[in-house]
């Protein structure tokens, strides 16, 4: 899954891609290098970020899924008129990191459309999420939130096989937490439903490498994670250097299979 964000703020590239030619140039791009689906969002999720509301989330995002007409494409949103209208111009995923939490309507577009839907964990609100996250054990507080959000899902008809899962990375996470929800991941898989990770620049990868202030991290080390992230069963990575990643993963599943070809 490649990142498409058509926003003045997201955390690793943020501005490079407001006018529309540009951000739809770059989803070409992406499916150009590899990218089975392209995730476009027009609101910041970073620590800290300034929520935008809807008209304005539908201005930065509907030139840009109409430009990329003919493209598998997931619209990030927790909002259900900018998923209504996204599900209207194709999107094939509704990628809403509250899992149905942030729109009492969301539910319910996905549910009357054809769609997959992302679930993903968040501890907090994206404002104030890195303020004090706490858990009495990471794994099965995640696994919890899922499996409750899964039921909810299918109770409001959604159909289970519509569904994927995603620990959310950095949201609401220490360095620590994500580590250990990506070296654990093998718990999340065992819910029967494909997993989804976003680890790509993110700043725990900085971290690592020895900034406690880090608020990104390198190509190098995304790749380094997706491909630990793989390893372990991960069914899709969300990243922003599609190219790096693809060529990482197919030597990963080659390895896996002992054989050059599938
Ligand atoms: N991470 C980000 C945004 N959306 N969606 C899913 N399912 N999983 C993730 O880990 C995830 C996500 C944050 O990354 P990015 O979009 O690059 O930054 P920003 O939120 O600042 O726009």
């Amino acid at each position: 899954m490649g990142v498409v964000n058509v926003t003045p703020d997201s955390f690793s590239d943020g501005g490079l891609f407001m006018a529309p030619a540009d951000a739809i140039e770059h989803g070409q791009r992406l499916v150009a290098e590899g990218a089975a689906i392209v995730d476009v969002g027009g609101e910041s999720t970073r620590p800290g970020a300034v929520a935008v509301d809807a008209d304005e989330e539908l201005r930065r995002v509907v030139p840009v899924l109409e430009g990329l007409a003919g493209v598998s494409v997931s619209i990030d949103t927790s909002k259900a008129a900018v998923a209504r209208r996204a599900l209207e111009l194709g999107a094939e995923l509704v990628n809403d990191i509250t899992a149905l939490r942030g729109d009492p309507e969301m539910a319910a577009v996905v549910a009357g459309s054809d769609a997959y839907v992302c679930l993903m964990h968040m501890q907090g609100e994206p404002r104030t999420m890195q303020a004090a996250p706490h858990y009495d054990d990471v794994v099965s507080d995640v696994l919890g939130f899922l499996e409750e959000r899964i039921a909810f899902a299918v109770e409001c008809g959604i159909r289970e096989e519509r569904i994927c899962v995603d620990p959310g990375i950095g949201f609401g996470k220490t360095p620590d937490q994500n580590l250990e929800l990506l070296r654990r991941l093998d718990a999340l898989v065992a819910l029967g439903r494909p997993v989804l990770v976003g680890v790509s620049r993110k700043s725990t990868l900085g971290t690592i490498l020895g900034d406690p202030g880090a608020t990104t991290g390198t190509v190098s080390a995304s790749v380094g994670a997706a491909v630990a992230a793989f390893e372990r069963g991960a069914w899709m990575l969300r990243v922003h250097d599609v190219r790096e990643t693809v060529e990482a993963l197919a030597v990963a599943a080659a390895v896996g299979r002992g054989q050059v070809t599938v």
